[in-house]
């Protein structure tokens, strides 16, 4: 069977497991928008994890509440409201041959649900690192390269300590540190605190290094919430713009989501994003962040 997987953490973990189980002959990692776009032909040969359902395939695993299935719909597999979907796996087969990857298993529905801790995003180590190493700039090809390597990692020894331990790993996980040291002195000389919200304006940054959400509120602890301009879109003059709420801190229960639908983007009530051009940037992160700050003013 040929299983398509998603190309974090999570889907490598659920890999690692429904490989341990099914017969697989072939690992394929791809976005929750192209399994949406309905241009992968799914078969019965295929399983999908940790990614939009598809009626076409012959099993089928996800956590996700935007896929939670309807009422009575049949499919194999399992969906279940989980914190990851290797979670979700590990219920469904309850196979002894699975219990090695107990341990692992905490981290990933940690990682997958959001909950690092404050000192991982300044200097990340075991788990966290490893899902650092899964997403880099690097071509798709070497990617997907790299993460059938993780899989089979993962399932010769689900020691933390040995998988970090690998060349392959290694050479990966010193990049991550070096690019999040890089990360971390841009967002320092470019943020800035306007009343309870960290404001980086990134948009001149040039060679943008890949960091954590989570830095910002280490650097920032008394952020409330942060907004982020990315670096500008040359090529069709747009700036992306970024809002979460400080996940350590006080939790704001304004909505993002809903602040970031009104200028053309989405997300949850916590965290949210938005493209917006370039020359109208300026004024709409203004307004947000006047906006959010009224609101900590009448919510303290
Ligand atoms: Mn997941």
């Amino acid at each position: 069977m040929i299983l398509y997987t998603h190309t974090d953490l999570d889907g490598v973990f659920s890999a690692a497991l429904i490989s341990i189980v099914e017969q697989v002959d072939e690992f394929r990692f791809v976005d929750p928008g192209t399994v949406q776009s309905g241009r992968i032909p799914f078969t019965k040969n295929d399983i999908i994890a940790d990614l939009p359902f598809d009626r076409r395939c012959g099993m089928w695993f996800d956590h996700h509440e935007s896929s939670r299935p309807r009422e009575g719909l049949k499919f194999e597999g399992a969906w279940g409201a989980a914190p990851s979907c290797a979670r979700v796996i590990y219920g469904h087969y309850e196979n002894p041959y699975l219990e090695k990857f107990a341990k692992g298993l905490g981290e990933v529905d940690n990682i997958d649900s959001g909950k690092v801790p404050i000192g991982q995003a300044e200097s990340p180590s075991g788990w966290f690192l490893l899902s650092n190493t899964l997403e880099t700039e690097a071509p798709k090809k070497e990617d997907d390269g790299y993460r059938r390597h993780v899989i089979n990692l993962i399932q010769k020894n689900p020691e933390i300590e040995t998988i970090l331990e690998d060349e392959w790993v290694a050479e990966r996980s010193a990049n991550v540190k070096q690019e999040l040291e890089t990360f971390r002195r841009m967002l320092l000389e470019n943020t800035k605190m306007v009343g309870r919200v960290a404001f980086s304006d990134l948009r001149l940054a040039k060679g943008f290094p890949r960091g954590n959400n989570y830095l910002v509120y280490s650097l920032f602890p008394g952020a409330v919430t942060s907004v982020r301009l990315m670096p500008v879109d040359e090529e069709d003059g747009t700036v992306k713009l970024s809002v979460g709420h400080n996940v350590y801190g006080k939790k704001s229960e304004f909505d993002v989501g809903a602040a970031m639908k009104k200028i053309g983007g989405g997300g949850h009530r916590p965290v949210g994003g938005a493209t917006v051009k370039a020359e109208e940037t300026e004024e709409i992160a203004k307004r947000l962040i006047d906006e959010l700050n009224r609101w900590e003013g009448a919510h303290p």
